[in-house]
């Protein structure tokens, strides 16, 4: 009963918002924009403050450690060691924001349900991290094991897939590449050429589709107890393979392809974390359509490329830039074939792009 009269309701609005010269389900721009209006006032309700953090008194409490699931403005969501989640506030103790995947000292509340503050921010065992518009640094996530770059197979954008290898090896964190919607291709022999430098410097490399289920078990079994994080373009179906080891109701938001703009949609906002049921955590992130480094300087950009370094030793000068010295060990490499071409293009794009004095 209950349901049908829930249905003949949600019907109703659908024939309200439905256009009457134009009877396709396709939103107008107008209701777009108030949907988008609704969800970011739902963001927003999540994000105020849930208590004064000065109501706790750190003496009358017992702290205890946590893991950091996502945060929400100032909000941060904490999962105990049960995997029960609480909201907290963040005390000014802490010194920092924390950040998906951080380790933190916290206390629950007394009083209120599921609710709790956080005190502290333990060391990080690594960071991703990228500069953002209008200065300053961006943390995305912490204590990551590995990082996920995600490409799609029918355009693999190997530009982007550098710049997170070059993360991952000066963070210490482990690279796999996860190629996404094989069936889009004709098989992975259309894709050999593109990965063959990469299979040669001993990066995994899986081959899956979120939509068909190919390659999962694979994939799976390098996620297995690890905390992994998936990166990538925007639209690339980083939450639609995050949400293969979901249960309905906790999995993140898929994106549909922006009629209009050809583009995908940002639905994923802040980085989350999620169990997985055969052991381990997976980090689903944002897209982005620049990663910036941080954590490199010109001077150290060629120790991160794995192909790269093991050619710069017979380069005359000792801060060899690769591109127009004489006696080059990196260029007579590329000559050669031993370095591929396009991960040479790569190398100097990056170089070029990495301010000269380092960022502040
Ligand atoms: N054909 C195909 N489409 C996929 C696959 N995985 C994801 N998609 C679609 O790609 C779009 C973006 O997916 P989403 O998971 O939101 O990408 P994200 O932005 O990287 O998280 C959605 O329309 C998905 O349905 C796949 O394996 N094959
Ligand atoms: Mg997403
Ligand atoms: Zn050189």
């Amino acid at each position: 009963m209950h349901v049908v009269a829930l249905s003949v309701f949600q019907m109703a609005i659908l024939t309200y918002f439905m256009p009457r010269r134009n009877p396709s389900k396709r939103l107008t721009t107008r209701q777009q924009v108030r949907i988008d209006s609704q969800r970011e006032q739902r963001r927003q309700t999540l994000s105020e403050p849930i208590m004064d953090a000065g109501l706790f008194q750190k003496e009358t409490l017992s702290s205890e450690e946590g893991r950091v699931i996502s945060h929400f403005g100032l909000n941060v969501e904490v999962e105990d060691g049960f995997g029960a989640r609480f909201r907290c506030a963040v005390r000014e103790t802490a010194g920092q924001e924390p950040v998906c995947g951080d380790r933190v000292q916290w206390s629950r509340s007394g009083n209120v349900m599921a609710q709790g503050v956080i005190w502290s921010i333990l060391e990080r065992k690594n960071a991703l991290r990228r500069p953002v518009a209008g200065g300053g640094v961006q943390t995305v996530a912490a204590n990551i094991d590995r990082l996920m770059v995600t490409l799609t197979a029918d355009k693999p954008n190997t530009g982007l897939l550098d710049r997170y290898l070059v993360a991952a090896e000066a963070n210490a964190m482990e690279a796999v590449i996860v190629v996404n919607k094989t069936d889009l291709v004709d098989g992975e022999a259309s894709m050999a050429a593109v990965f063959q430098p990469y299979v040669a410097m001993n990066y995994p490399i899986c081959h899956v589709s979120a939509r068909t289920g190919q390659g999962m078990v694979e994939l799976e079994s390098l996620l297995r107890d690890r905390t992994s994080m998936f990166a990538g373009h925007s639209g690339v179906g980083k939450s639609s393979i995050v949400a293969r080891w979901i249960p309905d109701g906790e999995k993140p938001a898929i994106g549909t392809i922006h009629e209009r703009l050809g583009q995908g949609r940002h639905t994923t906002t802040v980085a989350r974390m999620y169990p997985l049921p055969s052991g381990g955590r997976l980090i689903d992130s944002p897209g982005i359509r620049e990663f910036g480094l941080i954590d490199v300087s010109r001077e150290t950009l060629a120790l991160y490329f794995r192909d790269v370094v093991s050619h710069a030793q017979p380069c005359r000068f000792a801060n060899c830039s690769h591109e127009h010295e004489p006696g080059c060990g990196v260029k007579e490499a590329v000559a050669t074939g031993h370095i591929a071409q396009s991960r040479y293009d790569s190398l100097l794009r990056i170089f070029h792009s990495l301010p000269t004095g380092g960022w502040s």
